[in-house]
């Protein structure tokens, strides 16, 4: 390895020395190499290959029973300002946290093998692009890094030439949740991450690099680093257009990303690519539009529900090539999970390995699969393009079973801030905590963002400010449910619809219901041709009492933010609360 800057070759060293690994190994990205540590990990009982026929290259992980997903109350911000971190994130002082976390590492590797990954987020001949390196002992992550990023040899060729690169830091430690830490030290573009071998606690270019130090970047770089999947939709006629959409983890943001025009739309020649699941960095152009990368080369999806009726295009994805986390296991060596399509077949082994008895779901619910971007086959050309794709339109989604309606238009870029900046979810199990609680998440980044909210919402408005074309913003619902709790929308291939409206607004072909919460569709607007949606109208309304509920919470969420709060986004509140437009009854889609 030759071409190993001497900067990081000193930095390893220095880890090293404290780590005092038995053997350092520097990951070249071959496939030599992934065969030769999936073979170390099947030795070590890391991994359990699965069905050589039905599943090639497809590996079976089981994680410890206490380290099954992000845990959001032990990750910390330390900016050296307790104040810098904003008040939706834990804070650490940042000598306090490396010292804690210094007494942690050291010689916490003995015995242990330290893998070097060295790895690019983007195209590596994007100018975007962003080269760091993460250090683990962990053979699972630093496989699941080869998948979800570009590694090896490739970053040395991407290396900045001003030596910068981000410097990540992750051991197993005791695996003890009492001794688990994720540490984030935006000033030094630096993560350390210690006592957890699962998803975003562990792979840290996903969350912690491309999501809470990028943001720090972006903000002083001009751009936006947001937890939004990229998607391309070519109309009937039309011509390719880029929707990017932020939803908070497991809202279906991998099932958007990968949608198929359900038979009516497709036979009319509906057509759509995914270029990104999870992470977009956004920029102004020179054109003056906002243009996207996906920084990540991999998917890191949530395996329940996942099957041919929900997301064929994923199960074509998935089916070789991949590390499935915490699923369960069918004796013919095929991995499962609840809603898969299969039923369940005998003899299962649950995610924890025992004979599965029924009482309990055989697959952890926030069970995953790792597994390259090239496998999709409607992986779009441009998600190669070092320039990226133009956006057109900017959708805010959340899970709630009430009051938000299907679709609704922000009038302008500074009312689309405000609902992405006080959009809410009922929570889900990608992170440790209680499932189905509301709570704000602004713009899907409550977990992700590394830097004060009031800070990042002037930001956004910044940004705004610098595109003469600027995407249109909207608010999604796929989850509203009517008075007797039924789903009044089918979701899945059928939201390709709602992007039909999103589409044809942001070409002003069609008008809309004034409300409350922006613009919402009028009935006739939506393309409805074979679709059986009975309960239609309950999604496309706002009941008053619920919508009024609504502008009183999202008010008192950004007032709270006081001296930080912009003042563009108090004027925004200021005006959803007193607001004199009723919210449109149900017969005025008719
Ligand atoms: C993810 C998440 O893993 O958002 O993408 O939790
Ligand atoms: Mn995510």
């Amino acid at each position: 390895m030759s071409q190993v800057p001497e900067v990081v070759r000193a930095w390893v060293d220095a880890c090293a020395e404290m780590l005092s690994p038995e053997r350092v190994h520097w990951m070249d990205g071959s496939e030599a190499e992934r065969t030769a540590l999936e073979a170390t990990a099947v030795r070590e009982g890391v991994l359990i290959p699965l069905n050589p026929v039905t599943h090639p290259r497809c590996f079976l992980h089981r994680s410890r029973p206490d380290d099954t997903a992000r845990t959001e109350h032990l990750t910390f911000v330390c900016s050296h300002l307790k104040e810098d971190a904003g008040p939706t994130n834990h804070w650490w002082a940042p000598d306090d946290a490396k010292a804690r976390l210094t007494a942690l590492f050291r010689d916490s590797m003995r015995g242990r093998t330290l893998y070097v990954v060295p790895f690019v987020l983007g195209p590596e001949d994007s100018p975007f692009r962003k080269v760091g390196v993460q250090l683990t002992d962990s053979v699972y992550v630093a496989l699941n890094l080869r998948i979800m990023t570009r590694v090896g040899e490739v970053a040395w060729r991407a290396f900045p030439a001003d030596g910068h690169f981000t410097r990540c830091l992750h051991g197993l430690g005791d695996q003890d949740p009492s001794r688990r830490f994720i540490c984030h030290f935006p000033e030094e573009d630096t993560a350390w991450s210690i006592g957890s071998g699962y998803g975003g606690n562990a792979l840290l270019p996903k969350k912690s690099v491309a999501l809470r130090l990028a943001s720090v970047r972006a903000r002083d770089e001009g751009w936006l680093a947001e937890h939004m999947l990229l998607l391309a939709v070519q109309p009937p006629g039309g011509a390719v257009r880029y929707v990017a959409a932020a939803f908070p983890s497991q809202c279906g943001k991998t099932n958007l990303a990968m949608v198929t025009p359900p038979p009516a739309l497709a036979q009319k020649g509906w057509r759509a690519w995914i270029v990104g699941d999870d992470i977009a960095w956004l920029r102004p152009g020179g054109d003056g539009r906002l243009w996207a990368i996906n920084p990540e080369n991999g998917f890191f999806g949530v395996a329940p529900g996942t099957s041919s009726a929900t997301n064929p295009v994923a199960m074509a994805t998935i089916d070789r090539d991949t590390i499935y986390t915490n699923v369960a296991l069918a004796p013919d060596g095929t991995p499962w999970w609840e809603g898969h399509d299969r039923p369940a077949p005998e003899g299962l082994l649950d995610w924890q390995g025992r004979p599965w008895d029924g009482s309990s779901p055989a697959a952890h619910p926030n069970a995953r699969f790792t597994v390259p971007l090239t496998n999709c086959p409607t992986l779009a050309a441009a998600a190669r393009d070092p320039q990226g794709v133009p956006i057109d339109a900017i959708l805010f989604g959340a899970r709630r079973a009430t009051t938000m309606p299907l679709v609704h238009e922000a009038r302008d870029w500074a009312q689309g801030v405000f609902f992405g900046g006080t959009l809410a979810s009922e929570t889900t199990a990608a992170a440790t905590g209680k499932v189905g609680v509301l709570r704000r998440d602004p713009m899907a980044m409550l977990p992700f963002l590394g830097y004060h909210l009031g800070d990042y919402l002037q930001h956004w408005l910044d940004v705004g400010a610098a595109l003469s074309k600027p995407p249109r913003i909207f608010g999604v619902n796929w989850f509203r449910k009517d008075a007797s709790g039924a789903f009044t929308w089918p979701g899945f291939g059928d939201n390709l619809r709602v992007l039909g409206w999103v589409l044809d607004r942001c070409d002003r072909r069609v008008g809309g219901v004034p409300s409350r919460f922006g613009l919402l569709p009028r009935r006739e607007d939506l393309d409805l041709e074979g679709l059986d949606a009975p309960r239609l109208d309950a999604a496309l309304t706002l009941i008053p009492a619920e919508a009024e509920a609504e502008a009183k919470d999202r008010t008192a969420f950004i007032l709270e933010l006081a001296e930080r709060c912009p003042s563009t986004m108090r004027a925004e509140a200021e005006r959803l609360l007193t607001d004199a437009q009723a919210p449109a009854p149900t017969a005025a889609h008719a």
